[in-house]
């Protein structure tokens, strides 16, 4: 792999520019960096001038372009899980599994006494590797309940091989976590229709971040037709941060104070291929502006609607904001700062209690690239932190 940095007054130019080099030679790209030259600031967020783009270029299949923190398994508590959260390349999947068990067999299991002994399943009947799995993911805060389950299935499918095949135990459970983390897939076009999606959740999640990303997702990768809709007024120059991110995306964005102007909007747009609509920020405890967002949105209904959840909420909070935001039935779910937390039991949990499929999970507050797919198998890698090697 090599990386190639090119240079335009906009970003469309410049994207049209690696598309011409690129194209052509059957390179596959995946955007590393992009630059606002003359202010310093990242995605041309700071007036006129040049942007750069920083690109991986790849002959064949190069793996995850923004690979996602690896969940340490810790010797230790939830606490500890929160320290170092490292960022490497995902392996191929036998190293890549070997070094998972390496660091599973350093998981301290606490000894039965004042430890969940009711609920745990009894200890003599499971391996000590499975034991070791489920302290890791009660460390990734996952309830010891959904862990016992979860140790219970993989112990009836793989009996006494387990302990001599940790690799097996392994992919068993990858396996069986994967299947109670339920993934959706990317926003999709309708043939021939508009797709309207609408980001929803609490204040300072990352929608309008996330909808910028997809954006120019949808507009540089998938070369669909997009338009924005903001119906954030509430904000002082929010409406603004949209705006700006229409401009460099050279994309129309529109702004809707009332339900019918929002109507009026999205119907504007009616030869797109999808119009994203942001929202203000809720708080989970005001269901009356909950409520008064659901009237809203209800003259373009149906759209496809995201619940924004910050990975690294408690998970108190993340009922109370399930609960709240229930009102305006989310489809799907985004789990937004995975870079800012080690601990994904969250994103367990919340699956587990509220069965919505997740859509996508964000790592940075870089534009476009901080974003990744869900992916069932991967989420599930991070949990038990088989995502790759931890740091020493
Ligand atoms: N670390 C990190 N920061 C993020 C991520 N996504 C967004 N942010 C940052 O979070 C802050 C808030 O992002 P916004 O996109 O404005 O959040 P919002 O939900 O639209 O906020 P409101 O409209 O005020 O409710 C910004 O500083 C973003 O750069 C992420 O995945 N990781
Ligand atoms: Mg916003």
């Amino acid at each position: 792999m090599r990386t190639k940095t090119y240079c335009g007054r906009t970003l469309q130019q410049v994207f049209a520019d690696i598309e011409a080099e690129t194209h052509d030679r059957g390179w596959r790209t995946s955007v590393l960096k992009i630059e606002h030259g003359s202010a310093g600031g990242f995605f041309g967020l700071f007036g006129r001038g040049k942007v750069s783009v920083t690109v991986a270029l790849e002959e064949e299949n190069p793996g995850e372009a923004v690979p996602l923190p690896v969940a340490p398994a810790v010797v230790g508590t939830a606490q500890a899980a929160h320290r170092a959260a490292p960022h490497p390349r995902p392996k191929t999947s036998r190293p890549r599994k070997r070094a998972c068990i390496r660091r599973l067999t350093r998981v301290k299991v606490p000894s039965a006494a004042g430890h969940d002994a009711g609920s745990q399943p009894a200890k003599t009947a499971i391996p000590a590797i499975l034991l070791r799995m489920r302290q890791q993911l009660m460390n990734q805060d996952v309830e010891p309940r959904h862990a016992d389950r979860l140790v219970s299935a993989v112990a009836a499918e793989t009996g006494s091989k387990a302990e001599k095949n940790p690799e097996l135990a392994l992919a068993a459970m990858e396996r069986h976590i994967a299947r109670r983390l339920p993934s959706s897939g990317p926003l999709t076009c309708i043939p021939n229709g508009l797709r309207v999606a609408v980001f929803t959740g609490p204040t300072g999640v990352g929608k309008t971040t996330t909808i910028a990303k997809l954006a120019a997702r949808l507009c540089f990768s998938e070369k669909k037709r997009i338009a924005l809709v903001t119906m954030d007024t509430f904000r002082v120059a929010a409406t603004d941060q949209l705006r700006t991110y229409a401009r460099i995306l050279d994309v129309s964005c529109e702004t809707a104070t009332t339900p019918e102007e929002l109507r009026v909007a999205v119907h504007r747009h009616a030869d797109k291929d999808v119009v994203l609509v942001d929202t203000a920020g809720q708080s989970p405890s005001n269901s009356l502006r909950i409520a008064e967002l659901r009237d809203f949105l209800a003259p373009i209904r149906p759209v496809e609607t995201y619940l924004l959840m910050n990975a690294g909420m408690r998970i108190q909070d993340a009922e109370m904001c399930m609960e709240s935001f229930g009102a305006i039935s989310p489809d799907r779910l985004i789990f937004t700062k995975l870079d800012e937390t080690s601990c994904y039991g969250l994103i367990f949990e919340v699956s587990q209690r509220f069965r919505l499929p997740i859509a996508y999970l964000t790592t940075g507050q870089n534009v476009p690239q901080d974003i990744q797919t869900a992916d069932s198998r991967t989420m599930a890698r991070l949990l038990l932190g088989a995502g790759g090697e931890s740091p020493a």
